[in-house]
């Protein structure tokens, strides 16, 4: 593709209209001016099984936004740490191609390693035991055959859980609650040397930046994409941008401004 944007880590839910929003005429006014549109995960806040998208207004016009988006552009996406278990039924009803995590695709002349971003935050050991037994096969059938409301009471209590977990890491970690949290640059080193990449693009952290990086005699460039918050102005500024690569190369676009 000559032209494409990448997002992340919108989290959307109906509790934050204002985020949803933006993403509504992300897709009716950015998106179709580029070639390809690649969705690195966390598009949603929850998600409990495509099924359950059939009872939420919300997620249909979701599914609807990104339906007709896929009409004009080619559309990506690629599991979070939240959606991980939208389905085939969800993405078919949406035209989004699954891509695998990670990921390597060539943008505009370069290879770029793409991946949503949670499988290199491998200082977090909590977070990657949860990971390894949510992400098995097996433990998704069961999960997925429970009662619609049995899976919604398990994500309500595992959601709660985490944001107790959360506020007490930021109290206990004296420099910065992001220490344990960020991508670790040996589990980017090794996605790299193994993809046989050397630019790498994900999500997760909410820390966007571009990072020039090195491991021994191994180099890369990184961009962290942006989490979506319209919704809580006073907290944090308002932040959404996306990462737009073309022939002039990568840079961030700000979807606030804009
Ligand atoms: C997603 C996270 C909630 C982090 C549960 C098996 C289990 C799937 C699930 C339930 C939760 C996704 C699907 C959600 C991510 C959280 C809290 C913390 C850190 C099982 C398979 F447990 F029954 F075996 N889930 N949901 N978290 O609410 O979207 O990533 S979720
Ligand atoms: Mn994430």
């Amino acid at each position: 593709y000559a032209s494409a944007l990448l997002i992340s880590d919108l989290h959307l839910t109906p509790s934050m209209p204002l985020t949803a929003q933006r993403f509504f005429d992300f897709c009716e006014k950015d998106a179709p001016k580029v070639d390809a549109v690649f969705i690195l995960g966390d598009l949603f806040e929850y998600w409990v099984g495509d099924d359950a998208a059939l009872h939420s207004p919300f997620q249909q016009e979701v599914q609807r936004a990104l339906a007709t988006l896929s009409t004009k552009v080619k559309t990506y996406y690629l599991h979070g740490n939240r959606d991980f278990l939208i389905g085939t039924h969800f993405l078919s009803r949406t035209g989004m191609t699954l891509m695998p995590d990670p990921s390597k695709i060539t943008l505009a002349g370069s290879d770029y390693v793409l991946c949503h971003g949670d499988s290199l935050c491998t200082a977090d050991i909590g977070y990657q035991v949860f990971r390894s037994w949510v992400r098995k096969p097996w433990i998704q059938k069961l999960f997925l055959r429970m009662p619609l409301q049995w899976r919604r009471s398990i994500a309500n209590h595992l959601r709660s859980n985490s944001g107790v977990k959360y506020q007490r890491s930021i109290k206990s970690t004296p420099q910065g609650a992001h220490a344990k949290t960020d991508v670790t640059v040996a589990a980017c080193a090794a996605v790299l040397r193994e993809q046989a990449g050397d630019q790498l693009i994900h999500g997760h952290t909410h820390l966007p930046a571009h990072h020039q990086e090195r491991l021994q005699d191994q180099e890369w460039q990184r961009w962290v994409l942006s989490d979506w918050d319209l919704d809580h102005p006073e907290a944090v500024r308002p932040r959404a941008s996306a990462l737009m690569i073309d022939q002039n190369g990568v840079r961030y676009t700000d979807l606030i401004k804009a």
